[in-house]
């Protein structure tokens, strides 16, 4: 059987990635071809995305792909949700592109839990969350009214680098359900969230699903015989896509890169007013079927810890040496709510630490050891209980929780969910989101068959690393074997603080 190659382009808030898949025997190999670092950036008090940049470093990686793999037969975009670009009819951006952690967001967040928030969770099935594309669009047409006027369509960001390479201006699914104006069901943009807030209809399009082609490259002559797949363009839904879950179900995933994503997959949304107070997010996987998921703070904890103290692990081996560190530190007494929003986009993230602990009767942990030790005990924490109020809500019972992404190698953190939520945890690799993408692009050109047979023969490769829970938090951990896996990679995985 012949190989067949795709391009994923995998963009993560604090890095991005063109990774090419073999597929061939029903095996997937994965060679990352580009790798670069992503950061947004202030200009006055506002901050933003590098569009150029980004796009410039898409370029460079599909060129090079195209070089390594003269075959490429086609080419899928994913990213973080919610973040969008307002164009013109002619595809020119007419407002510059915001980072969903600025807090332009926090006046129309208020307004919103104060009135109206039921009744747009019931449309949408997404809470309040300050960095929805609803709150967004709210800031900047009540700030530019003109805007109403000069933009056209707003594209996600996968849709918007879906239009620079295909020339086609759709908005998908997945990464549409990030923004809080998706309706439930097959109901396309809710007109109850657009009017609320006074977002006019004509910019978006009735959203297509994964899996649709969009045509041969455009812009990019070197690549012009290859296709543009619209894959899941929000990188948590092609993540979910990656792991080999047990068709009968009973798995809880978790997408750990800046944020931790845990959820399950659904027929149904999970709605009504514990789900809202338990901001349960009722996102949507490439195929219109529901991901209920919380969203807690992640990784984007340890990067900035590790940022204050002016250490970038520069491969795995000093990464390893970092979590031995952390794992002889002592454990602290108290530990972090994840969830507070003084880890959101702190000046500095150890003194937001040191803040928190102090107003909670906690001491500062001594050395950056103390630190990665205590962000991945909270996380684990945080995991759990997330697990635990799933269960309460859904009336289901989670056997095991699957993990993948850049937290998928940090065998603290992964240690401190199994001990927190008492189940184990099963490593799936850490290209989630690629691995995903690429099985969109394989499906639509009709080489794998379906999601479900993608899974399965994911599944039945290589054994995999399962954390088991321990008795007593004190003991060493303790790492055996699952049938659940990712084929081989001919890549060296990247420092397991870079993630999404
Ligand atoms: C992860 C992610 C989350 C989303 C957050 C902000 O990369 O896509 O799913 O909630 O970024 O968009």
């Amino acid at each position: 059987m012949k190989s067949i190659h795709c391009a994923a382009v995998d963009l993560g808030a604090t890095s991005g990635r063109i990774i090419v898949g073999t597929w061939r025997q029903d095996q997937l190999r994965l060679d990352e071809v580009h790798r670069f670092p992503n950061q947004f950036r202030p200009l006055g008090s506002h901050h933003y995305w590098e569009i150029t940049a980004l796009w410039a470093e898409i370029c460079t990686g599909l060129q090079e792909a195209k070089r390594r793999f003269p075959a490429l037969a086609a080419v899928g975009v994913d990213s973080w949700g919610v973040d969008h670009v307002l164009v013109d009819a002619a595809g020119r951006p007419v407002f510059p592109v915001h980072a969903y952690r600025d807090d332009r967001t926090q006046p129309g967040m208020k307004r919103l839990a104060a009135h109206g928030l039921a009744r747009i969770y019931a449309a949408t099935g997404i809470p309040n969350i300050f960095y929805n594309t609803s709150l967004q669009l709210e800031e900047t047409i009540s700030r530019f009214p003109a805007i109403r006027q000069m933009a056209k369509r707003c594209l996600f960001l996968p849709d918007y680098f879906n239009y620079l390479l295909s020339g086609r201006m759709e908005n998908e699914l997945s990464i549409a359900s990030t923004s809080q104006l998706l309706g439930l069901g097959a109901a396309g943009f809710s007109p109850v969230a657009l009017r609320r807030f006074g977002i006019p209809a004509s910019w978006f399009s009735p959203p297509i699903k994964a899996g649709t082609r969009l045509g041969r490259v455009q812009n990019l002559p070197a690549l012009r015989d290859v296709q543009v797949v619209a894959v899941p363009g929000h990188d948590t839904a092609c993540a979910y896509d990656a792991m080999p879950a047990a068709p009968a179900g009973g798995d809880l995933f978790i997408s750990s890169g800046t944020w931790s994503l845990v959820g399950f997959e659904s027929e149904t949304p999970v709605l009504g007013p514990a789900a809202l107070a338990a901001r349960i997010s009722n996102e949507r996987l490439g195929d219109g079927r529901y991901r209920p998921l919380t969203n807690i703070a992640g990784l984007w904890l340890l990067e900035q810890v590790l940022k204050d103290f002016g250490v970038q692990p520069a491969n795995d081996r000093t990464w390893t040496a970092l979590i031995k560190g952390a794992e002889r530190a002592p454990r602290s007494a108290v530990l972090l709510d994840v969830a507070d929003p003084a880890f959101v986009n702190p000046r500095s993230m150890r003194a937001a630490i040191d803040a928190y602990l102090r107003r909670h009767h906690g001491r500062p942990p001594a050395g950056l050891g103390g630190y990665l030790r205590l962000v991945c005990d909270s996380l684990g924490h945080g995991h759990a209980a997330a697990l635990r109020r799933f269960e309460r809500l859904s009336g289901l019972a989670f056997k095991r929780i699957l993990i993948t992404g850049g937290g998928a190698k940090n065998r603290l953190l992964c240690q401190a969910t199994a001990d927190a939520a008492g189940r184990p945890v099963v490593v799936c690799g850490q290209e989630g989101a690629a691995t995903g993408n690429l099985a969109s692009q394989l499906i639509a050109l009709g080489k794998v068959k379906d999601l479900s047979t993608f899974r399965g023969l994911l599944g039945r490769r290589q054994p995999s690393i399962v954390y088991h829970p321990r008795p007593s938090s004190l003991s060493s951990h303790n790492a055996g074997t699952a049938p659940c896996s990712f084929s081989s990679s001919a890549r060296t995985m990247p420092a397991a603080t870079e993630s999404r």
